[in-house]
């Protein structure tokens, strides 16, 4: 078992304990949670999952993990009606579109089934209110990313010295998470006079699509000074475009997301900083609620997690590393 889950089974000790008198009510019950990622291979939802099966063993319910291939709201839907099909007791979802997301999911709540969005939200991601098409999911677990956004153009601001042209390398719109993030950093930048923010590149999600983007605004604007990759693929890609270019270390990069390759990455130079998230957190809380509230507790509508910078000057520390996604 790897550390950031040895280190969250301890924590639900804890809370375990708590939520006994909970677990009390419903003697012999076992539940069953569904967690949709937003696809499958991706290192930060594989790490989400661990989380998730965390709590998941604490508190004896059965963890379905049940995603598409790809990030779409046309490859997602499907899989939530599917999972809707098998009545679990409560769906933790990413939806990989703020609107689109919306009808499907509606569809678990009208049959009775909890909802609760983990990583991305639906509407606003302010639920519960009384008012609003997307207000009826229970909680929305995540870090702040437009907080997130902004740290990241601190650490580009600081890496390129204040001036020079940069863009944000990001997936498409309609993702909460990204959406934010891209808000934060361009909020961030209009205090840095210095620093001009070209027109964002639209990746899908696609590492290579992301690295040939580089190279073409490159080619445009030979005095590029850093990019912002808005998630790992955006971030992996854009670095990638980078070494293509012949520009690692010159053009600098700042990462959302850590998978494993951003050690090595951050080492050589070719990435100068990466904001990690911790989606074994997000998988944590998640279960967890959800238990709660089968059980009769009341929870927050929003629970927020945390992140973790990573630069040189800190890679090497096993507090940092262990926020480093698993594979
Ligand atoms: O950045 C994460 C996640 O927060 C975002 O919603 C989608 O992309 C990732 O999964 C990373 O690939």
């Amino acid at each position: 078992m790897k550390r950031t889950v040895r280190a969250l089974a301890a924590i639900a000790v804890g809370v375990g304990a708590l939520l006994g008198s909970a677990q009390a009510q419903a003697p012999g019950k076992k539940y069953t949670i569904a967690l949709i990622p937003g696809l499958t291979t991706d290192a930060f939802y594989i790490t989400m999952r661990e989380g998730a099966e965390a709590a998941a063993k604490v508190v004896g319910a059965d963890l379905v993990f049940q995603g598409a291939p790809e990030f779409n709201p046309v490859q997602q839907t499907p899989v939530l009606d599917a999972v809707i099909a098998r009545k679990p007791d409560a769906i933790l979802i990413a939806p990989t579109d703020k609107t689109q997301l919306i009808q499907p999911l509606k569809k678990a709540a009208d049959a009775g089934i909890p909802v609760i969005t983990v990583d991305t939200f639906i509407g606003t991601g302010n639920y519960r209110t009384g008012t609003g098409e997307a207000d009826f999911p229970l909680s929305y677990i995540a870090s702040d990313n437009v907080l997130g956004g902004k740290m990241a153009a601190q650490a580009l601001a600081k890496a390129i010295g204040d001036k020079g042209k940069v863009y944000v390398s990001n997936v498409k719109p309609g993702i909460s998470t990204t959406d934010q993030r891209e808000e934060g950093f361009k909020e961030e930048m209009k205090s840095h006079p210095g620093v001009q923010v070209l027109q964002t590149q639209f990746n899908d999600n696609d590492a290579n699509k992301a690295a040939s983007q580089l190279q073409s605004v490159y080619t445009r604007n030979s005095d590029l000074a850093g990019v912002f990759g808005a998630n790992l693929f955006s971030a992996i890609g854009a670095a990638n475009g980078v070494q293509q270019a012949g520009q690692s270390g010159k053009i600098k990069v700042v990462a959302f997301d850590a998978p494993t390759t951003i050690v090595g990455n951050i080492k050589s130079g070719l990435i100068d900083g990466a904001i990690a998230r911790h989606p074994a957190e997000i998988g944590y809380y998640g279960v967890m609620s959800a238990f709660a509230h089968l059980t009769g507790q009341s929870i927050p509508t929003k629970i927020g997690t945390g992140f973790t910078e990573m630069d040189k000057s800190n890679i090497d520390n096993p507090g940092v590393m262990k926020f480093v996604y698993q594979q």
